[in-house]
């Protein structure tokens, strides 16, 4: 394992069908650049300035009502619009340099908690089952009529979240996004070739393995990826076949709570600090196809990476050439391994 551990190297990820280039020996390079202030949790339960307290009025002049569990929203300056019919775009000859489409589609907030100073590992595991059940409705509501919804968090200012408020959003589209384009057809091509699916064959092998896992349980598993390029990126993997939120029993989002809050505690405990990312839920395509090449996950994308004030930028290389990490995902995993799933507010 010595070129793994050891030497710069690149990595490949086959969701993605990209590299990573892998550089372990960079770790103990000094830093002089820029810091972070180190984020916290809101103090207070309720802030009468903030938009998504429940009871408050928010920048449109609607009221929140007095919710008590997760509150959902139409965002009130959503980045898709369902208005107009764009069917005579899409029938223009699409010009090679100036080519584009017509999209339709939906943004929505999704408030996880009334209590403004609490984020997701602080509320309890029924908490989380209802947070859940919400990204469960919405996207079952959501599919009669676009055929990709992206259930996502942004935490923390550094990651452009505006409001300390735990919440989430959802967009929708009636188009597959480049992402998730690059993901089924990846997942198609290995389902061919091999007859099994990509992400749960790679979840027995890292099962296996165990250098990269970080929290198991009966039904999912967190790792930090063979590929990862975010230095304490998990990805969130069912040990079962399962495509998208519809599916779950009971007892599979139980237990789905009891790990989200087990190694998001881990990441909050890693620097003592709330840990700021960008996290996604990915599903099969609501099309009406053979979606068995699919199986439901989410990645964690945390900019963190020396501490709660030095992050890793993905500029110069990673813009230009190709993403970059430091230290290898096996020591991540450690290092996530090392902390408490009991959250240090809560201990
Ligand atoms: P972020 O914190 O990830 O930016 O998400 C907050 C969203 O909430 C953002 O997309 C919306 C913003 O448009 N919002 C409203 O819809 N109404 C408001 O009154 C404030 C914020």
């Amino acid at each position: 394992m010595s070129l793994l551990s050891d030497k710069s190297h690149r990595r490949y990820n086959p969701l993605l069908g990209e590299w990573v280039l892998v550089s372990p020996h960079r770790g103990k390079r000094p830093w002089q650049g820029q810091q972070e202030a180190p984020a916290s949790n809101a103090a207070a339960s309720y802030d009468d300035k903030c938009y998504l307290c429940p009871g408050n009025t928010r920048i449109t002049g609607d009221t929140n009502p007095a919710y008590t569990g997760t509150y959902v929203f139409q965002n009130d300056f959503p980045a898709l619009q369902n208005e107009g019919d764009s069917s005579a775009d899409e029938l223009r000859e699409p010009d090679p340099l100036f080519h584009y489409r017509a999209v339709t589609g939906e943004s929505r907030v999704i408030c996880f908690s009334p209590d403004h100073s609490k984020s997701l590992p602080q509320l309890s595991c029924a908490e989380i089952v209802g947070v859940i059940n919400t990204w469960t409705t919405q996207m079952a509501e959501l599919a009669q009529h676009y055929q990709w919804v992206q259930v996502f968090e942004n935490k923390g200012a550094v990651m452009g979240c505006s409001n300390p408020h735990p919440h989430g959003q959802i967009w929708a589209q009636n188009q597959l996004p480049t992402e998730a384009a690059k993901i089924d057809a990846n997942l198609k091509a290995y389902q061919l070739k091999y007859d099994n699916n990509l992400l749960l064959d790679y979840v027995a092998r890292e099962l296996e393995s165990g250098e990269r896992l970080v929290d198991v349980n009966d039904d999912w598993v967190t790792l930090v990826p063979f590929w990862a390029c975010w230095p304490f990126e998990l990805m969130l993997l069912p040990r079962f076949k399962v495509e998208d939120f519809g599916q779950l029993s009971t007892a599979q989002k139980a237990s789905l709570a009891e790990i989200l809050k087990a190694s998001l505690s881990r990441y909050d405990n890693l620097f003592q600090c709330s840990f700021p990312y960008s996290m996604g839920w990915r599903t099969a395509p609501f099309n009406a196809e053979n979606n068995q090449h699919w199986q439901l996950h989410a990645v964690f994308f945390p900019p963190l990476l020396r501490s709660a004030s030095v992050k890793k930028f993905m500029v110069g290389y990673e813009m230009l050439a190709e993403a970059q990490r430091d230290i290898t995902p096996e020591q991540a995993a450690q290092r996530l391994r090392d902390c408490s799933t009991t959250h240090y507010l809560e201990s």
